[in-house]
């Protein structure tokens, strides 16, 4: 498509958006602002450079597609590859096992800024600021799947360094990028099969987290997190820190609550549960996911979920309140083309939600008109969207339609191939 089409295509459907009473204009602007969070570890399938070289504790990934990166070089040069087709304001999310010793023998309960500034760096060229997580898996130290709750107090005292240690860290990430970092804590702490004793764990994990946050330094720029979980593979039967458990800590001890969309029962949606976890917390994050039946994380589509989340976000005036981050790997697929995939998928959703002419719903839903209310929805969906997406792009300067899979194709027969 060239630019003539694009612009055409873009008159037109500014004109119907105006018609009912949409500001284009201020749409686009408004979507391209807020930052969606790109996880880092989709790029070399969770592994990082800091371990054994696989991955453990709770989560897996599959498929053994060639070109992983296998260091932090190759994953930051895709990373920056992938993001010049990303439109919109970007962060970037690292976990602790991104570390890089640098033949210094230390380990997680040591690690300082020292282990990340190549990351700062990066995050700093990139303009983007950089969210982080301790990692609790992938680790000797782990008590089988057991770190934070483990019933051994050394195995959790290591864990509560590590997670101070990340505080610490993130702190120097805000002060250095001058940008806000979400630290999200997911313990993958349970059992594979029917437990005796549900709140030893739970009175445990407490404990611990108590000694983490209370001896972190605090500030607005630094937002602790708390992800929930229902169940991770070879922890099917009980998870320590489930729904009711992160989200009540996250409450009484005012931090922020991680809602991963693959976290919950299969006929469980996250947009459905922001405005009612937002009533009586400040923040939550969000990792959107895609679930396919079991914990199985894979690449994000434009599907009706992904439109109420950032519906819901948008609608609600929540943007400030909600950091929206991706949480999925894929390793049967291109690396890179998930990340643009799952990305540009995020930016369509958002971008649609500035688009929605809300106001006249739901006035006919308070005017008690849900005749209205459902044909106005309805109508809402075939909308012009695809022609204010290709010239948002289009002035973004990322590829229009298709266009940045012929990029990645390339990269793949040139960088890629040859790992
Ligand atoms: C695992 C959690 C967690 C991880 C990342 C790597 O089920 O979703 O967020 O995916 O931290
Ligand atoms: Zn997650």
């Amino acid at each position: 498509m060239n630019d003539k089409q694009v612009l055409k295509g873009y008159e037109y459907a500014k004109e119907q958006y105006e018609a009912v009473g949409v500001d284009v204009e201020a749409a686009i602007a408004k979507a391209d602002s807020i930052p969606v969070s790109m996880h880092c570890w989709q790029g070399d399938d969770v592994i990082g450079f800091d371990g054994p070289g696989e991955l453990t504790g709770g989560i897996a990934t599959t498929g053994n597609y060639p070109g992983r990166a296998r260091t932090p070089d190759e994953l930051r040069s895709d990373i920056g590859f992938a993001k010049s087709m990303i439109p919109g304001a970007v962060q970037l999310n690292i976990h602790a096992c991104y570390a890089e010793k640098n033949g210094k023998n230390i380990d997680r309960d040591e690690y300082t800024i020292a282990e990340f500034q190549n990351w700062v760096d990066f995050a700093k060229e990139l303009g983007t600021g950089l969210d982080f997580n301790p990692t609790f898996f992938s680790h000797p130290k782990m008590d089988g799947n057991f770190s934070l709750s483990s019933l051994n107090p050394d195995t959790r005292k290591f864990w509560i360094e590590h997670g101070k240690r990340c505080n610490e860290i993130a702190h120097e990430f805000c002060k250095q990028t001058g940008k806000t970092s979400v630290v999200n804590y997911w313990m993958p702490d349970g059992y594979k099969d029917i437990c005796a004793d549900t709140k030893i764990h739970r009175d445990l994990m407490t404990e611990s987290l108590d000694q983490i946050f209370n001896s972190s330094p605090k500030s607005e720029n630094v937002v602790y997190s708390i992800e929930s979980k229902l169940f991770g593979v070879g922890i099917e039967s009980y998870t320590v820190a489930s729904h009711e458990y992160s989200y009540g800590y996250a409450l009484k001890r005012g931090l922020a609550y991680t809602l991963d969309a693959g976290h919950f029962h299969p006929t469980e949606v996250i947009s459905a549960k922001l405005s009612a976890c937002l009533q009586f917390l400040d923040k939550v994050a969000l990792h959107i996911s895609r679930g396919v039946r079991w914990d199985s994380d894979h690449v994000i589509i434009w599907d009706d979920e992904l439109q109420n989340i950032m519906d819901e976000i948008i609608h609600n005036g929540f943007e400030e309140r909600v950091y929206i981050g991706l949480d999925y790997f894929d390793a049967s697929i291109n690396r890179i083309a998930c990340w643009i995939i799952g990305m540009r998928n995020a930016r369509k959703a958002i971008l649609n939600a500035c688009l929605a002419p809300v106001e006249s719903v739901r006035k006919a839903e308070r005017e008690g008109d849900y005749t209205s209310r459902l044909a106005l929805m309805e109508e809402r969906r075939t909308l012009p969207f695809s022609a204010v997406w290709d010239y948002y792009c289009l002035k973004k300067d990322v590829g229009i339609g298709r266009e940045w899979l012929d990029k990645v194709k390339e990269y793949e027969r040139d960088v890629l191939s040859a790992r």
